[in-house]
């Protein structure tokens, strides 16, 4: 299942976002698709800007974790962007 021009962005866009290359991507690596900074502390822990980012963060994960085990894995992602089985 390799095709260059296709599966190229998904891949560079996946890998990009699985910061620590364990082909997951747990909550925060997925916090960095809404332009969160994973690597910044998150001071303002019960603020607003916490709780919208939590519930974006856990609709997404909702809608891309197909197998419901709260890990975004490459196929799952590939799956959400091409809209077709792997
Ligand atoms: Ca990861
Ligand atoms: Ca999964």
């Amino acid at each position: 299942m390799r095709d260059k021009n296709h599966d190229g962005d998904t891949h560079k866009f996946f890998d990009h976002l699985d910061d620590d290359d364990d082909e997951h991507l747990t909550d925060v690596e997925l916090m960095t698709i809404l332009g969160a900074d994973p690597k910044k502390p998150r001071e303002n822990k019960g603020g607003m800007f916490t709780k919208i980012m939590d519930s974006m963060v856990a609709g997404m994960k909702k809608s891309i974790d197909a197998d419901g085990d709260g890990k975004v894995t490459k196929t799952e992602f590939h799956n959400l962007l091409h809209g077709d089985e792997a």
